[in-house]
């Protein structure tokens, strides 16, 4: 792998990590939060802010780049997405959800800022990630194209998306949790996002429908592997996503098909990404990296 990679997905995470306080404090009358007194977007923040990988942002960079858009049009989509992943961690969390007590190695939201806030944040963070995609419409990307990244971010984030494979998950006990039942839930929790991600680059720089649609596939396989090393990790010692949860991992492939077999998805998985992005040849060459990336990480 070339130095390439590591060095994109830093210079984007430090873009983002400075981006994010303000994307989040526009329209605060002191300009910046948290504000004296005002319990909400102190919780928001930290929801945001927390130290996170940034993987999202940085697949929206490495797609747009695939397709030459220009960076300073994919800075604040990127956040968007960002967001809208910050907000699923605060839910993820609560003690109805996963009942976690720790959260990128720091304790939950609603440890430190009560459940009430949590959801107050997460809600927020939704809510201001589209408020994002319309001031970027009005500013640095095309107001149709902006229509698109709502829409698809839309598509991801509902009823077909991070929203309703979370109510699989939890509605899935280890009886019904079938191969395709744990893939349908993968996918939408994990892989919408990804997929969202993989289209604002390629939208951002004018991809055509083909190219658009050869995207998604790799996309959504990363995010399915994604989420089984996620599982594998936790597995292996909840520490190592900065996660502790109290409710045990429900339907999971590790467990449905052991540690050596999730292993062999995770490679599987990666093959069917790359090989996604044939018609794209040499120019994918980050994007390649990336799915081996995600797939060898340890944390
Ligand atoms: C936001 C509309 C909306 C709904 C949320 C709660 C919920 C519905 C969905 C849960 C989605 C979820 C938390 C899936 C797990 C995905 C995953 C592997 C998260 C960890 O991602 P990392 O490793 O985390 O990128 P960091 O902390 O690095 O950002």
């Amino acid at each position: 792998m070339s130095r390439a990679l590591p060095e994109t997905l830093a210079r984007v995470r430090d873009a983002v990590d400075a981006r994010l306080p303000a994307l989040l404090a526009r329209g605060s009358p002191a300009g910046a939060i948290p504000e004296p007194g005002d319990p909400l977007p102190g919780a928001a923040r930290e929801a945001l802010l927390s130290p996170g990988k940034r993987v999202r942002p940085g697949l929206v960079f490495l797609s747009g780049d695939l397709f030459g858009a220009k960076e300073e049009r994919l800075l604040d989509p990127a956040c968007a997405v960002e967001m809208i992943h910050a907000a699923s961690l605060a839910l993820d969390d609560l003690p109805s959800m996963d009942d976690a007590t720790t959260r990128r190695g720091r304790p939950a939201l609603h440890a430190t800022h009560g459940e009430d806030l949590a959801i107050l944040a997460a809600v927020t963070l939704i809510v201001r990630a589209f408020g994002v995609l319309a001031e970027a419409g009005l500013s640095t990307v095309r107001p149709a194209a902006a229509l698109d990244l709502v829409s698809r971010l839309a598509d991801a984030a509902g009823l077909w998306g991070l929203a309703s494979g979370q109510a699989l998950d939890l509605r899935t006990g280890e009886a019904e949790a079938s191969f395709d039942r744990l893939e349908t839930i993968h996918a939408r929790k994990t892989g919408a996002l990804f997929v969202a991600a993989a289209e604002f680059g390629a939208v951002l720089g004018g991809a055509r429908p083909k190219e658009l649609a050869a995207v998604r596939p790799y996309a959504k396989n990363v995010g399915l592997a994604f989420q089984i090393v996620d599982d594998l990790l936790e597995s292996l010692d909840q520490g190592r996503t900065g996660k502790h949860a109290r409710r045990a991992p429900a339907p999971t492939f590790v467990r449905h098909v052991g540690e050596e077999g999730a292993r062999r998805l995770v490679q599987e998985l990666t093959l069917h990404a790359v090989e996604a992005l044939e018609p794209f040849g040499a120019r994918a060459a980050l994007l390649r990296d990336f799915a081996s990336l995600l797939r060898d990480r340890t944390s």
